[in-house]
């Protein structure tokens, strides 16, 4: 029998934050700074310790091999393939938006690689499509000066970031397809980023803008305290690796 995702909204904030640098600082009483309010609300002030996070993670249905479906706004903004748009923009030479049609016609490059968020839950073997991010860059000609990209989400909070360096590599996806199939809402269709070398929090849902631009912003996430650089084993404080 297979089971499905879960679906969570708020409560990844709350498993998030848990796994997070400053959020563990702050349950050491960092807290007292008032730091917590700026990043994380309420929610951190409650006493939850690094090994119930698991233990609640896995009562809400996010044990390792299950995905989990994130939001950080509470919702999961649908978009058809019609009305999709990807806005490709700042320091490029020719700005360009692209249409999912669009997207499709272009060289399509697979993997099956894990999926694995920074909170602990990991999903094998994965199989993805979509387009290089480099493919793109090199269409849209990246002008001299860049040295990043700021990736927005049309759920109008998300956002991530990438050196251009991280950018480039081979497996760094603009996916539409996920599982052998299109990319269902509620992870992020009709297209996200897939960040395969990096934790889950790189790999932005519902991605509607790629804006090149001269030095990292960092991400969502980032600004609430996980690494810009987020390679899986190597940042955050974690050391079990995804292949
Ligand atoms: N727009 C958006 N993208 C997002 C997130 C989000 O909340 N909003 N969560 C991130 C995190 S932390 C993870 S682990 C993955 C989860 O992907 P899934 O929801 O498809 O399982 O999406 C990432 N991309
Ligand atoms: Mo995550």
């Amino acid at each position: 029998m297979t089971e499905g995702p879960t679906s969570l909204t708020s409560l990844q904030r709350e498993l998030e934050q848990r796994s997070s640098p400053i959020g563990r600082r702050a349950f050491l009483g960092v807290a007292g700074l008032g730091v917590a309010g700026i990043f994380f609300g309420k929610s951190v002030s409650e006493t939850l310790d690094e090994s119930s996070i698991g233990k609640k993670a896995g009562q809400l249905g996010a044990p390792i091999g299950k995905w989990t479906y994130f939001t950080v706004t509470g919702e999961y903004p649908s978009m058809s393939k019609a009305d999709y748009r990807l806005k490709i923009s700042g320091l490029v030479d020719n700005p360009t938006t692209l249409t999912y049609s669009d997207l499709l016609q272009r060289k399509r490059t697979s993997m099956t690689k894990d999926f694995q968020c920074v909170t602990g839950w990991r999903v094998r073997n994965v199989p993805w499509s979509g387009v290089k991010l480099g493919d793109l860059l090199d269409e849209v000609g990246v002008q001299s000066g860049a040295t990043a990209l700021r990736f927005t989400s049309f759920d109008g909070e998300y956002t991530e970031s990438l050196t251009l360096e991280q950018a480039r590599r081979g497996d760094m996806l603009v996916a539409y397809s996920m599982l052998g199939g299109d990319i269902g809402r509620d992870h992020g269709g009709p297209v996200r980023l897939y960040a395969a070398p990096m934790y889950g929090y790189k790999s932005i849902k519902w991605l509607d803008g790629i804006e090149v631009v001269d030095k990292v912003i960092p991400g969502y996430w980032e600004r609430r305290g996980y690494d810009i650089d987020a390679w899986t084993g190597r940042s955050n404080g974690r050391d079990d690796a995804a292949t």
